[in-house]
């Protein structure tokens, strides 16, 4: 896959102006964002950190020449200051809402923690700006094939998802093909070939 990193912007406005489809990676911060974006791409474009709240702008790179990945700010870091985190919100709630590019968001999910309501609210965001969403539980490699099945469950209930998740692992690459396959078939335009 080829892709380049093309714009880091807070407001979306300033975003591309390519007519390309964009396809959004959203979660709370230190889901693992960024790590999917690597793993998929195949190389070490997005920067990753142990620490939350590494992204904090609208990070997009140009996937095949036809389509942008969006890397979005991760919600929910209590560490940074209230204003900021805030300012975080509007500037995601408003891309979300309003770039008409967006064709699907990839919503993340840490399968090892209780549902959050943040979650909840981006899943109910979507729904209201009448956005896909394909629902992804991340660190699949952390828990068992059991404990794993089971937190599959537990999400498509608690997020009331018509499907299972998908499941990846940016560190053993499983997942990646699956979730490429459901991305393409989400888009209006072929992304390979
Ligand atoms: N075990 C495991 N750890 C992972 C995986 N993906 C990410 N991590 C770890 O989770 C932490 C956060 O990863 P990031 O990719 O930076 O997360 P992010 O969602 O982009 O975080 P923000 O930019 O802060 O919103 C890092 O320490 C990663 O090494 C995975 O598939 N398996
Ligand atoms: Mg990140």
């Amino acid at each position: 896959m080829l892709a380049s990193l093309r714009a880091c912007v807070a407001d979306f406005r300033q975003g591309p102006r390519e007519p390309w489809p964009q396809v959004a990676f959203a979660g709370r911060s230190n889901v693992g964002k960024s790590s999917l974006l690597n793993a998929l791409f195949g190389q070490k474009l997005a920067q990753v950190s142990k620490t939350p709240g590494k992204t904090r702008t609208l990070n997009y790179y140009l996937v095949n020449n036809r389509c942008f990945f969006v890397d979005l700010p991760g919600y929910g870091f209590a560490a940074v200051a209230k204003s900021e985190r805030e300012s975080w919100g509007r500037n995601v709630t408003d891309y979300i809402v309003h770039e008409e590019r967006l064709k699907l968001v990839v919503a993340l999910v840490d399968p090892r923690v209780p549902t959050s309501p943040l979650d909840q609210a981006l899943l109910a965001l979507c729904r209201e700006a009448a956005r896909p969403v394909l629902v992804v539980l991340t660190k699949a490699d952390a828990l068992s094939r059991g404990a794993l099945a089971a937190e599959r469950l537990r999400v498509q209930r608690d997020l009331q998802l018509e499907d299972l998740p998908l499941v990846f692992s940016a560190k053993s690459g499983e997942g990646k093909r699956e979730l490429l396959k459901a991305i393409a078939e989400r888009l209006p335009t072929p992304l390979f070939g």
